[in-house]
């Protein structure tokens, strides 16, 4: 019976750190990544400059290896992306997905005229998307 008693606390103890433990890549609730000086509807001329914010997060290259990772990812930019990508799979690489592996937090992107769709989504060390996964809203531009 000692046993059964030894046994139920020991698991007891487990979920309670379990539940109130940040596990690695998880950003808290309050996190976010987004544009900054454009919004949704803006009407611009290519090239279009952009910026890139993060706040509750941070930014680090990819490839991290150090424990920031954990605490840290690097932007991807979708352009004209109509759903998001697998969030359990490296997030795809091409002209479509860009990636800004140095951490970078703004870009200069030549864009036909027309309208495109712009968002933004955090990766980590690997390009994969946290857990839970940041991205920004899905913003629809025009290029004059
Ligand atoms: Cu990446």
């Amino acid at each position: 019976m000692k046993m059964v008693k030894f046994y139920i606390l020991a698991l007891t103890l487990v979920l309670s750190v379990a539940s109130t433990a940040s596990w690695p890549h998880t950003p808290p609730q309050h996190a976010k990544v987004y544009f900054i000086g454009i919004e949704d509807g803006a009407v611009v001329s290519s090239p279009v400059h952009l910026k890139f914010g993060i706040e509750g997060f941070g930014i680090t290259p990819a490839g991290t290896t150090t424990k920031r990772r954990h605490t840290a990812g690097h932007h991807h930019l979708l352009v004209d992306v109509q759903e998001l990508p697998d969030m359990d799979e490296p997030i795809p690489e091409d002209s479509r997905h860009i990636h800004f592996d140095q951490g970078e937090t703004a870009a200069i992107i030549e864009l036909p005229p027309g309208k495109h769709t712009l968002q933004l989504l955090l990766g980590d060390e690997d390009h994969e998307p946290q857990d839970p996964p940041l991205f920004s809203e899905k913003i629809t531009i025009t290029v004059e």
